[in-house]
């Protein structure tokens, strides 16, 4: 029997900031650092939230004329954006180092007195859904915390960022759409804050967030269905059939953080597979799969690659991709038995 875990409900209206000292007991081991990390994460997300707001009007927009290590084209806002979290990180001395989709290899964060002494690590995508910043849809920033696994006080290796999901110590993301919201997770359940752009103040807006068990959004980029491993497309056609409650409605923005969210509001599940162009899938493990699964988890959602747990996945690279199915319980649960029948 499914041990059912509640949590005590959070009071509305609360800001980020109240939120994060009444709630700071929770953070095992820590005295205080998580809750500096996530303030950190704050202020870099309204700084970030003040450009992406702005950015028709000035001329932020286009490529930076570089490619990340992913090959993509760097849009400036991608380059704002991760040298805004890397500074409000480093800033702040709680890390003890970064790693970044827009950035090749991991980056070390010393003290002030020249030492690893610092804690934690973190994996960051620091504006998801790119493509859409010129044509105004909205983007997201997702993150990833990690306790350290090599002693405080000796080097920063690839070994603290290779860790599996389930080793996460919180998980978040910002989107930044009609409203600029926080959604994340210390692993005692979910929590939405949304920024009164009037006053810089978060706000909780959607305590304890929960997916619907399950529900009639599927998001997918269906133009690839014909690149589709034979259980998406089985899937697919499932959720189009005239029967039961379906058929199902096709909702994809384009912006893994604006479809999950929707998604975790609305109940859906959200399909990245694998195809002949990304035998790996285009999903990153470390810095959007691992974050938004350990938060869809807390939420009572799941994530999976289509056969296994995202969480328990043993990392190998730091920019690993992997074929991603996230959301309602029930729908990935659906999606999966598509899957391992095919
Ligand atoms: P496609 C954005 O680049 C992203 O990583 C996700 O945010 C989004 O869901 C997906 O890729 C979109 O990819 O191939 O459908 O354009």
């Amino acid at each position: 029997m499914k041990i059912q875990t509640f949590y005590p409900m959070p009071t509305r209206n609360q800001s980020l900031g109240e939120f994060i000292i009444e709630n700071q007991n929770e953070f095992k081991y820590s005295s205080g650092e998580l809750s500096r990390l996530i303030n950190s994460i704050r202020l870099a997300a309204k700084v970030v939230n003040h450009e992406v707001n702005k950015a028709g009007l000035v001329d932020i927009l286009g490529a930076a004329g570089d490619t990340n290590v992913q090959g993509e084209d760097q849009q400036k806002l991608d380059v704002y954006a991760n040298e805004a979290f890397i500074k409000g990180l480093t800033n702040r001395e709680i890390v003890c180092g970064i790693a970044s989709e827009e950035e090749d290899h991991f980056i070390t964060i010393k003290g002030r007195n020249e030492q690893n002494d610092n804690k934690y690590v973190v994996l960051i995508d620091p504006l998801d859904g790119s493509s859409n910043i010129d044509v105004n849809v909205s983007v997201g920033t997702i993150f990833s915390v990690y306790r350290r696994v090599t002693p405080p006080g000796t080097p920063v290796t690839l070994d603290d960022f290779l860790q599996p999901g389930n080793k996460q110590v919180a998980a978040g993301y910002i989107i930044y759409g009609t409203s600029t919201m926080i959604v994340y997770t210390t692993g005692h359940g979910v929590n939405g804050f949304t920024l009164n752009p009037a006053i810089g103040t978060y706000y909780l807006s959607h305590p304890n967030m929960q997916f619907p068990r399950t529900g009639l959004i599927y998001s997918v980029n269906e133009g690839n269905y014909v690149h589709f491993p034979q259980g998406v497309k089985d899937y697919i056609k499932y959720c189009q059939a005239e029967e039961g409650d379906r058929p199902y409605t096709s909702r994809y923005i384009g912006s893994l953080v604006s479809d999950f969210h929707r998604n975790m509001i609305k109940g859906g599940i959200y399909i990245y597979p694998n195809t002949a162009k990304d035998p790996d899938g285009k999903l990153r493990l470390l810095y959007e799969c691992n974050p938004m699964a350990f938060i869809a988890e807390q939420a009572g959602g799941k994530a999976s690659n289509g056969f296994q747990r995202i969480m328990d996945i043993e990392p190998s690279k730091l920019h690993q991709r992997v074929p991603f199915f996230c959301g309602s319980l029930e729908m990935v649960e659906k999606a999966e038995s598509f899957m391992q029948k095919a």
